[in-house]
């Protein structure tokens, strides 16, 4: 009856939540209410993103454009709204995400990857967290159904002023939660709320997320390195020097492989679970690398910290940045500690010289 208790006492992300929460005796499940909407957008998006795989995926009249199986000739399709399928997806989980968490009544302050400007809620809907978020990053690969993700950080609101910009400038070591869902063959959120990283796979059959990875620990090396080798040319010395003893080990262990998305939330589930380094350098062109601090970075250093690994910007621990603009920019190493560590000691010593 194992199995049975198992299907039966189904650990669903809102009563992990709830269990993690009743270790605070003040709290009053605004936590929980907060996650519980932030859960509603992924399910929503989750099911947004499959149906538009789908449509762009579904056989469709176009043109003379045919393709062949096993003998038999089907119309071919060439969506050529590639691009506002992803533009409206993009937009609509935004939309959807904000709407969920002003209407939630526990936020004050939000920062969108895609809003220009933060989103200050109204007093009578404010509440005491504030969510850095990217609704749907990597989105320019839905059209070939690489999967992609949500990522998103939570800070708490220490006073009780109006709120301002300042209430999520604060530096990641002081986010409360971070996590992400990605949007893939299955649809897997991630999450951390301080004690740990745990992983929820949605069912759905129920709608509901269920704990399948509990307390994921990344392991302290790995043999994977994960970064867009089409940037060499632009690397500084010390990211060079590391990729190079990656692909050319001096102490004669074997040569490490490279795994690259290019949908971050995809390359960094992959190095969480398998250990490895994931590297977005700074470069020529851009001095503060790609990735954004508030809702890319600071979420992804909380967990890999969280799951045992750590997280490096070539100068400090990622956590420790502070940033001064909402969509600033920094670079990132980040995966298992023994992989961090090589490439901290690579930057230390520039630094010496
Ligand atoms: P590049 C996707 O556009 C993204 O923001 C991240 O998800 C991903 O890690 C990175 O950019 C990929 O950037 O320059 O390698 O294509």
């Amino acid at each position: 009856h194992e199995a049975d208790a198992y299907r039966t006492d189904l650990m669903t992300i809102t009563r992990f939540v709830l269990n993690e929460q009743s270790k605070y005796p003040e709290s009053r499940g605004d936590f929980t209410i907060l996650l519980s909407n932030i859960v509603l957008g992924c399910k929503f998006v989750c099911s947004a993103v499959n149906k538009v795989t789908f449509r762009i995926l579904k056989l469709g009249w176009f043109g003379q454009a045919y393709w062949t199986c096993r003998g038999h000739k089907y119309p071919g399709m060439l969506i050529m709204s590639f691009g506002e399928e992803q533009k409206k997806l993009d937009v609509l989980s935004n939309d959807v995400f904000v709407k969920a968490l002003v209407s939630s009544g526990r936020t004050s302050v939000l920062v969108s990857e895609e809003d220009e400007e933060a989103t200050f809620v109204e007093s009578s809907k404010r509440g005491k967290y504030c969510v850095v978020f990217d609704p749907l990053d990597g989105s320019s690969n839905i059209d070939c159904g690489v999967s992609i993700g949500t990522i998103f950080g939570i800070y708490t609101m220490e006073h009780s002023d109006e709120p301002t910009i300042e209430d999520v400038l604060k530096p990641g070591n002081e986010m409360v939660a971070a996590g992400y869902c990605m949007y893939g063959s299955s649809c897997m959120l991630v999450l951390s709320t301080g004690t740990g990283v745990h992983g929820f796979t949605l069912d759905p059959s129920l709608g509901e997320f269920i704990l399948t990875h509990p307390d994921i620990k990344i392991p302290n090396k790995g043999n994977i390195y994960s970064v867009n080798e089409g940037n060499a040319q632009n690397w500084d010395g010390p990211t060079t020097k590391y990729v190079e003893r990656c692909k050319y080990p001096k102490d004669g262990s074997p040569a490490k492989s490279l795994r690259y998305v290019g949908s971050m939330v995809a390359d960094v589930h992959r190095t969480l679970l398998y250990g490895g380094i994931f590297l977005y350098p700074a470069d020529k062109k851009s001095p503060n690398g790609k990735l954004r601090v508030l809702y890319e970075v600071f979420p992804m250093a909380f967990l890999m910290e969280q799951a045992g690994g750590q997280a490096f910007t070539g100068k400090k621990r990622a956590l420790d940045l502070v940033p001064k603009k909402i969509h600033e920019r920094s670079p990132i190493f980040l995966g298992s500690y023994d992989d961090v560590e090589e490439i901290k000691a690579l930057y230390a010593a520039e630094e010496n010289n």
